[in-house]
């Protein structure tokens, strides 16, 4: 085991503040870093120390490496949580680290890379025995070449970038007379995103749902999961509502997609937090899609149900620690609503701002993870996510209850957020039917605010 005494988090807001808190609950010292926009943020006032590490634009600041490697240098810091988001996932910037002998807290670089290549990840995955979406055999560039073989895994398809996530680059093509246009459109769009135009085709999954199995893995070939995540309630590939367990997912599915994704996470000999990305299709059948090699904005509803900080377990595994494949049981019902600077009665638009008065839910079975307090200047300059409101019930009905009640009670003045938006999801029959799919909020009809008399 080698010993980590200090932690320099490459983050801000609530995810730096997250990693912050368990550090000092393991007596762990820590380095904020900080750009000049924040200043008065309470990642840097609740870290040991803090750093200024640039200028407002992100570019110039959370995403420089040398920048934040001079930080733990000066600092002493003998290891980096990247969080989620800026340099999380960037293969060259855990190589850094290491060439400076500073531990990066996730996978080896390699592993990052292999994953960063949607089709790569792919193959990698369906080579250790994954199931995934009928396609292309790795990137294909000749147009000939891929209407002919769209045909033959017959329409519709999908055309994804092999380096995209999200929804960049990606296009569903339902008959043969608009695909020539759909290829094109999709490696131009993936050239100017991600200056790798590659494309990949695989058969669409119609109503599908998005469900992702969180593992855990020490490099020493030992991975367990913490079962699954629902994340169906997207909007634009943003998600605004997670939940533990999936409504669609019983005891025996549980199990065949966790022994699935530690399957897949073992090939890789992976260390650290991750996700497996799957599909499910209305009858239970499911395919790999991507895995995320961060910790991820919803991994608190995993928390929830395991009773297991998953933050602590990066941190030992950097250390040395080795895992035993034990199942990890499931308890209760968790949900987290996402809250954004952002009006919902106007297509979701971001609203920054001062925000002027902030009132936080609490009670029984309630968990806020956020950065924000009554006089926060939100910055127009990064995400627009400004807490996570995490409900947590014996059931799905009883964290309904409980995520509606905290929804009530939450106040944030001087800014529109998706509050509203989620007291009318909470209430909608559907949805505590459990009877949805990744296309759910494409209908989905806000009611307008109400007027002010
Ligand atoms: C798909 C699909 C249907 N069939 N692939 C969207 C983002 C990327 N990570 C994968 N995505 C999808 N891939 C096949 N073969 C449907 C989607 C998709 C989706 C997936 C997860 C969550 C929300 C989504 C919204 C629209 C489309």
């Amino acid at each position: 085991m080698s010993d980590i005494q200090k932690i320099l988090i490459a983050n801000r807001g609530e995810i730096a503040l997250r990693v912050i808190r368990t550090c000092h609950e393991m007596g762990i010292h820590t380095v904020a870093v900080y750009s000049t926009m924040d200043r008065d943020a309470l990642h840097v006032r609740f870290a040991d120390e803090a750093v200024c590490i640039g200028p407002p634009s992100s570019a110039e600041s959370y995403l420089r490496p040398d920048r934040l490697i001079a930080a733990a240098e000066v600092t002493g810091a003998d290891a980096i949580h990247p969080g989620y988001g800026f340099l999380a996932e960037n293969a060259e910037f855990s190589q850094i680290c290491a060439d400076n002998d500073i531990e990066f807290i996730g996978p080896s670089p390699e592993t990052m890379r292999l994953m960063s290549q949607k089709d790569v990840a792919k193959d990698t995955m369906a080579e250790a025995g994954v199931p995934i979406v009928e396609g292309s055999d790795g990137t294909i560039s000749d147009i000939d070449e891929a209407r002919s073989l769209a045909s033959d895994i017959g329409f519709p398809v999908m055309i994804k970038a092999a380096s995209g996530g999200g929804g960049t680059g990606m296009r569903l093509v339902r008959e043969p007379e608009t695909f020539d246009q759909a290829f094109n459109g999709a490696r131009s769009e993936a050239d100017a995103a991600f200056g790798d135009p590659e494309v990949y085709i695989e058969k669409f999954v119609e109503k599908p749902r998005h469900v992702e199995i969180q593992v855990l893995g020490d490099g020493k070939g030992n991975v367990m999961h913490f079962g699954e995540r629902e994340c169906s309630i997207q909007r634009r590939h943003q998600k605004l509502v997670e939940e533990a367990p999936s409504p669609i997912v019983d005891e025996d599915l549980r199990q065949e997609m966790g022994e699935t994704a530690i399957r897949g996470a073992e090939a890789v000999n992976y260390e650290g937090a991750g996700t497996m990305e799957f599909l499910v299709g209305a009858s239970g059948n499911f395919y790999f899609m991507e895995m995320n090699t961060r910790i991820q904005v919803e991994h608190p509803v995993t928390e929830e149900v395991t009773d297991v900080d998953l933050v602590e377990e990066q941190i030992l595994v950097s250390m040395g620690k080795t895992l035993e494949r034990t199942t990890v049981p499931m308890e209760g019902h968790a949900i987290e609503c996402r809250i954004n600077a952002e009006n919902p009665f106007k297509n979701f638009s971001p609203a920054p701002g001062d925000i002027t008065a902030f009132h936080q839910p609490g009670g029984h079975g309630i968990r806020i993870d956020t950065a924000a307090y009554g006089g926060y200047r939100i910055p127009p300059t990064y995400d627009s996510m400004i807490a996570k409101l995490i409900a947590y019930g014996k059931t799905r009905e009883h964290a309904i209850r409980k995520m509606r009640r905290a929804l009530d009670e939450f106040v944030v003045e001087g800014v529109k957020t998706t509050i509203p938006f989620h007291q009318q999801l909470m209430r909608d029959d559907r949805f505590q039917e459990g009877n949805f799919d990744t296309r759910f909020l494409d209908d989905f009809e806000i009611e307008p605010a109400p007027t002010p008399s």
